[in-house]
């Protein structure tokens, strides 16, 4: 691959020279052998003629020979950890949101350079391999994409750091638009070979199970009272730090069967029958669930989730006893963080292996459990806590529900001596939710079971403490503690904006790809003009690059020189995207009112999945599509406001698209969105926030200085205070532009041929408005005025943008693992040499 030894650095090289230097790593050394590896899979892997070959050939053999090249680093890790023997950390979660490898494995390996050398070499077009590459779309969103930082993160800080999750063999679904309303289709991610993962068969595990699954009429069928046994099969991808010295592991278990085959049942003739369990056992770890706003108890989601725990403690157990004879030091050795209450059967589990497997009193077993778990909570949204049918555990996992229940009894006896008055506190806390059908309290046992619960920013952990977990957090006071979420600025802003990180590596150096609050080095030139002009003119390069990457693969124009305004996430009530149609819907008045007012051309973008059975977030969709088909089509709007909801919302699109954006909306009614992190990947690309003063949008205004901000609306306190006597009639009735929106789309406006259809929004906003839109609607477009005045003076928008960026450098995920490692984790890095 690329230049030998000794040769001249092209110029693509020398611009990552500082970043080499400043990591120790010298030029990417790349011999003979190397370079031959890219044409060698395509020749072994593929029997392809090098010169015909397509560019997923291309895009495999380009990501196999990475792969080779990282490969013995890869090892050094794993064989340095076994002889240090360091305290490891286990990072347990359902969801892996990691996109795209290809970019952040060659950036973070310093590979960059080299293939770019191979790439002009070969005549290899490098943005066309990568769309070769689909998303790995394993989470739904913010819960799975933080997960994927976090390994990226540890890595980085030569922590010895491992996650554990699931191999679905279907992703978050995609998305797609009929007649504006959303269409699920399945995400076949590993149709074709991913060249990332290696499977590991040899050290599969085996997960004991109450009972049995058939396949019956393509349905996953449950068999009670007959126990059987899954095989957990690993399948390993490598994590690269930064700088490419440490490479970790992202382990995802497949469900497997013990070479199993109902020899009686083929031999009657039943030849499906025969493969029946097998099929049924390999189902488990099929797809994904794709809902992330109720837990609807569903049986399955309930097995994938023991699978992983029970996966993930036999594998972590075996590298603990192989370096360690004494129970004692497991938490020593060992830290298991807990992604939501989604693993949280590691309590009872580990309990199970540390009493029944190894022997331990059933005290010294619960000490060590305890101080060895962490549990982060990530929701304050009741319908999305988990809470199983007590039943479940029975017929799936009794010896945990016994476990669960023992814990239980010894919980009330300390409750109840404390406050001897029965006030009710003994019910809340209970791990059992009492009635007809009882259930297991997931975040109770996930708190009592552990030395630590943290929320993800500051007002939610202060919000999980006074409300959600009251009552135990006055159990266990010393237990509650904050880790304000961060993303990864490698890939979401090294990697993603090349301009910009050009621009601010010329500035300042290129020290802030590790240590991102160096980034505050760039306030002083908020007041220089050729800085600023260089922000300007990166913002705008990505723009054009968005523009010519949606033309190409979805047709769809934007014009760079309207200002980029967008909404991209999960839809849901909480999150509002209907306070930014609503207000779509006042301007379009305005515009239809006034030809010559003045206006800034805007793009306003949407984009986001609603869970498949989320009927009304599903109709917002249609409402937004509806909305845009209206309003881009109408002569009297003059092309100043154009709508768009992109399909298909992914990690990939974010890549493309916030750096390209000039404004973020992170407008969730205050006190419901936990912290948000697509807010701190926007801050730090240079938009600018209009947002509500909810989750770590608070601490990111707080960092910049709210004159550089433009917050609005009511603080968690007021909207809790006015729950009572909220009115959303009142602001219908006094506010003549909100009257109006709502009548517009009340007179079917909007849905002409459809007449009616959009009757339950208009229902949900002046009935009951739970998430008080209306309340907000007024103070949302004021403070948009103010946007659109600051964004017609370029020089005053680009220095508020600098500040921006300069003021991000909290929200590195760099700095949350720190936090972790010091205080929850107690690790220190671990050096590969
Ligand atoms: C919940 C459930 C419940 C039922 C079964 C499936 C399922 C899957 C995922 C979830 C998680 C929802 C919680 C979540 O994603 N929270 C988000 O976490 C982000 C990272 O901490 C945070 O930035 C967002 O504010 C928060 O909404």
């Amino acid at each position: 691959m690329a230049t030998g030894k000794g040769e001249q650095p092209s110029a693509a090289s020398d611009q990552l020279q500082p970043l080499r230097d400043l990591y120790g790593c010298g030029p990417v050394e790349i011999t003979g052998t190397r370079d031959a590896l890219y044409e060698r899979h395509l020749t072994f892997d593929h029997v392809v003629d090098v010169n015909r070959a397509t560019d997923r050939q291309q895009f495999e053999s380009a990501a196999r020979s990475i792969r080779d090249v990282l490969s013995q680093r890869w090892l050094r890790t794993e064989q340095t950890y076994a002889a240090v023997n360091p305290k490891r950390v286990y990072y347990l979660s359902m969801e892996f949101l990691l996109g795209r490898s290809f970019a952040n494995n060659v950036m973070n390996a310093l590979l960059h350079p080299a293939v770019i050398d191979m790439a002009r070499q070969k005549g290899l077009d490098v943005m066309a391999l990568t769309e070769m590459e689909p998303d790995a779309g394993l989470g739904n969103g913010g819960l799975g994409r933080l997960a994927a930082c976090f390994i990226e993160s540890m890595a980085t800080l030569q922590i010895p750091g491992m996650g554990y999750g699931l191999r679905y063999e279907y992703g978050i679904f995609r998305q797609s638009l009929q007649d504006g309303w959303q269409v699920e289709q399945p995400d076949n991610w590993l149709r074709r070979p991913d060249p990332w993962e290696v499977a590991r068969i040899d050290e599969a595990v085996e997960v004991r199970l109450n009972c049995s699954f058939e396949l019956q009429a393509g349905a996953l069928k449950p068999v009670f009272g007959r126990p059987s046994i899954l095989l957990g099969i690993p399948f390993d991808r490598p994590v690269i730090g930064y700088g490419g010295k440490t490479i970790n592991t992202l382990r995802l278990w497949a469900a497997g069967t013990p070479d199993y085959f109902n020899f009686q049942r083929f031999s009657r003739g039943d030849f499906v029958g025969a493969f029946a369990e097998s099929l049924g056992a390999e189902s488990l770890t099929r797809v994904l669930y794709p809902d992330d706003s109720t837990s609807m108890g569903q049986g399955l989601r309930f097995l994938q989730e023991y699978f992983l725990v029970a996966c993930a403690l036999s594998d972590l157990i075996r590298r603990f006893r192989s370096g360690n004879s004494d129970w004692n030091v497991l938490p020593e050795k060992v830290a298991i963080q807990l992604n939501d209450t989604h693993p949280a059967l590691a309590v009872p589990e580990l309990m199970r292996i540390l009493v029944d497997d190894a022997g331990l009193g059933w005290d010294r077993a619960w000490d060590l459990t305890q101080r060895t778990l962490a549990y982060t909570n990530h929701t304050l949204l009741p319908e999305a806590l988990e809470k199983w049918p007590l039943a479940w555990f029975e017929a799936v996992v009794p010896r945990h529900l016994d476990i669960i229940l023992e814990i239980n009894r010894r919980l009330l006896g300390v409750v109840r001596s404390r406050w001897p008055v029965n006030d009710g506190r003994a019910e809340r806390i209970s791990l059992v939710e009492e009635g007809e059908h009882r259930k297991i309290r997931m975040a109770n046992l996930a708190v009592v079971g552990s030395h630590s619960t943290n929320g993800v920013a500051a007002i939610h952990s202060r919000l999980l403490r006074s409300t959600t977990l009251r009552d135990l957090a006055e159990l266990y006071p010393d237990r509650f503690n904050n880790k304000t979420n961060g993303v990864t600025p490698r890939r979401w802003l090294l990697t993603c904006n090349p301009g910009l990180a050009r621009v601010i590596s010329e500035a300042i150096g290129a020290g802030w790809v590790t240590d991102l609050r160096q980034l505050g080095r760039l306030k002083p030139l908020a007041g220089d003009p050729s800085f600023l002009d260089a922000v300007f003119k990166a913002k705008r390069e990505a723009k054009v690059r968005f523009a010519n990457w949606l033309k190409s693969t979805t047709g769809e124009h934007v014009d760079p020189d309207t200002m980029l305004d967008c909404q991209i996430k999960r839809i849901h009530e909480y999150k509002r995207q209907l306070l930014n149609a609503l207000h779509i819907v006042v301007l379009y008045n305005r515009l239809r009112d006034s030809r010559n007012m003045e206006f800034p051309p805007r793009t306003f973008i949407f984009a986001g999945k609603a869970a498949p059975a989320y009927t009304l977030a599903k109709l917002i969709i249609k409402f937004i599509n509806n909305l845009a088909g209206t309003v881009n089509a109408d002569p009297a709007v003059g092309g100043r406001l154009k709508v768009l909801f992109l399909p298909d919302y992914r990690v990939s699109l974010a890549e493309y698209l916030i750096p390209a954006s000039d404004v973020s909306e992170q407008i969730s009614t205050a006190g419901y969105e936990a912290s948000g992190t697509s807010n701190m990947k926007f801050m730090m690309n240079g938009a600018l926030t209009v947002g509500t003063r909810d989750g770590a949008t608070i601490e990111m205004a707080e960092e910049a200085g709210e004159e550089n901000f433009f917050l609005f609306g009511l603080s968690a306190g007021e909207v809790a205070d006015s729950r009572g006597w909220y009115d959303p009639r009142w602001h219908y009735a006094h506010e003549p532009e909100t009257k109006r929106a709502l009548d517009l789309i009340a007179s079917d406006y909007f849905s002409r041929n459809e007449p009616g259809a959009f009757r339950p929004i208009c229902d949900v906003l002046l009935k009951r408005d739970f998430y008080m839109h209306l309340a907000d609607l007024k103070s949302y477009g004021e403070t948009h005025e103010k946007v659109g005045r600051l964004y017609a003076d370029q020089k005053g928008w680009a220095a508020k943008a600098a500040i921006n960026i300069a003021s991000s450098g909290n929200f590195s995920s760099d700095r949350t693992i720190n936090e972790y490692a010091g205080q929850i984790w107690r690790v220190t890095p671990c050096p590969v040499p």
